[in-house]
């Protein structure tokens, strides 16, 4: 069955990735800063986004409005007492709200911050004041990382980490990502989560273990966490026992897990794909592999996954946990394998690794999450060879964190050791132009503020 496909895989021999597969050494392996608060009474911080709206209580202003990465939650609009407005925006303050309508009073809002919560609105100013806010939903005003401060990359180097991706959460840039303990062959069976609140300063704990998912047997290759509605999932791509790669989705409600298996079976594996484009032959679907899911302003979240030269989207139903429809073949100019998908200034962003291996990073955008894409250029390129190393795979993710984008990539010639088998995680700054370009990274020993 799909093993089929694996050994095709394998039989190809191009690329590190093909090679690895062929010498495993073991059968065992918004970004916007989350979500817009929610106005009214909401006493969960917003995370970023779009602001909410404030509270519009008739007897006063219920509270500021959610945060915000760029704009601060309107104001109130009761018809007596105007609420809070002012979603903490990214890395200022939330703006005051603004006057309610209809010459009441609106409160002034203040800026939510740090996750918890907007503060009171003040009383409307006009007799029929609103009565104090109730907490808005906090903008996220996370501190920047230190004037003068440094890290370092890659992040870690007591053990090897590698395909990251990012996600903010309050004010902490938290990195998913593999744990790499092959030599010669991928032998990856567990995941960590990397966080920092500084960018510089960074803790690394094992998050989960590919045996949370019961039907799987090995391989613990690229996922990515995201959050919504409180919930956490991680999606991971395994090997399905008795198949090949298959996509699972395990929940939390902490970063920091446990977490469980969401479903008790893959979120797509070979027979759903079969069935998808009604193919006979397994060999024939795409490589259930990478998966990158984002959740969009108005909460419907999308996933999108591939390796070798094919990229699938699909939408994911409210409880994430499920297909909405079909799934696609979508795939962006030069793409190979590692997607990551997400949203600046409504333009959707696909971050990848291009080009056979050794790869580079490049992306692609599109006004739509389900593409189709616009290739954007080049973010990375493939990292230098190393004497007695090599520098196959690249894997992207990019987030934003206190006003600042960054890119987390792995190195594959790291100061110990590396080469394939042995990547280490480092985070570099990402930035772009006036007209939404993504500027070059050039690869850096570690972070300077
Ligand atoms: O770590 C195993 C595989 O290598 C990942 O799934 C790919 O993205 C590449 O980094």
């Amino acid at each position: 069955m799909a093993r089929d496909k694996l050994d095709r895989i394998v039989g190809l021999a191009i690329g590190a990735v093909a090679m690895a597969l062929g010498c495993s050494e073991s059968a065992d392996d918004s970004p916007s800063q989350g979500r817009g608060g929610r106005g009214g009474n909401g006493a969960m911080g917003g995370f970023g986004g779009s602001g909410g709206a404030a509270g519009s209580a008739a007897n006063g202003g219920t509270g500021a409005a959610g945060g915000s990465t760029a704009t601060g939650g309107t104001a109130g609009a009761s018809a007596s007492g105007g609420s809070a407005g002012g979603g903490g925006s990214d890395g200022s303050a939330g703006s005051s709200g603004a006057a309610g309508s209809d010459g009441s009073g609106g409160a002034s809002g203040a800026g939510g911050s740090d996750g918890s919560g907007g503060a009171s609105g003040a009383g409307g100013s006009d007799g029929t004041g609103g009565s104090s806010g109730t907490g808005g939903s906090g903008g996220t005003t996370c501190a920047p990382p230190s004037p003068g401060s440094s890290g370092r990359n890659p992040l870690f180097t007591d053990q090897y980490t590698a395909d990251p991706a990012p996600m903010v959460h309050g004010c902490t840039f938290y990195i998913a990502c593999g744990h790499d303990e092959g030599n010669t062959g991928f032998v990856l069976r567990e995941w960590f989560v990397l966080s920092s609140t500084d960018m510089v300063n960074w803790t690394k704990r094992v998050g989960m273990h590919f045996n949370t998912f019961s039907w799987a047997n090995a391989n613990a290759w690229a996922g990515q966490m995201v959050h919504k509605d409180s919930k956490f999932y991680w999606y991971q791509p395994v090997n399905q026992r008795g198949s090949g790669m298959a996509i699972g989705v395990a929940v939390a409600d902490s970063p920091e897990g446990p977490f469980t298996d969401a479903i008790g079976a893959p979120l797509v594996d070979d027979a759903l794909e079969m069935e998808n484009w009604n193919f006979d032959d397994p060999g024939r679907t795409p490589f259930t592999i990478d998966p990158t899911v984002f959740v969009d302003d108005d909460g419907q979240a999308y996933l999108h996954y591939g390796g070798f030269g094919r990229m699938v989207v699909a939408r994911l139903n409210g409880d994430m946990v499920s297909i909405d429809g079909r799934l696609s073949e979508v795939t962006p100019r030069g793409f190979f394998e590692a997607p990551f998908l997400t949203k600046r200034n409504g333009r959707y962003y696909e971050i990848y690794a291009a080009g056979v291996n050794p790869a580079a990073i490049d992306y692609a955008t599109s006004d739509s999450p389900m593409g189709p894409w616009t290739y954007g250029g080049r973010i990375l390129d493939p990292l230098p060879n190393v004497p007695g190393q090599d520098a196959a795979t690249s894997h992207p993710g990019i987030a934003e964190f206190a006003g600042q984008w960054y890119l987390v990539y792995h190195l594959s010639n790291g100061p110990n050791g590396g080469g394939t088998y042995r990547r280490e995680v480092a985070v570099d700054k990402l930035n772009f132009n006036s007209d939404g370009s993504i500027q070059k990274v050039t690869p850096s020993s570690g972070l300077r503020f």
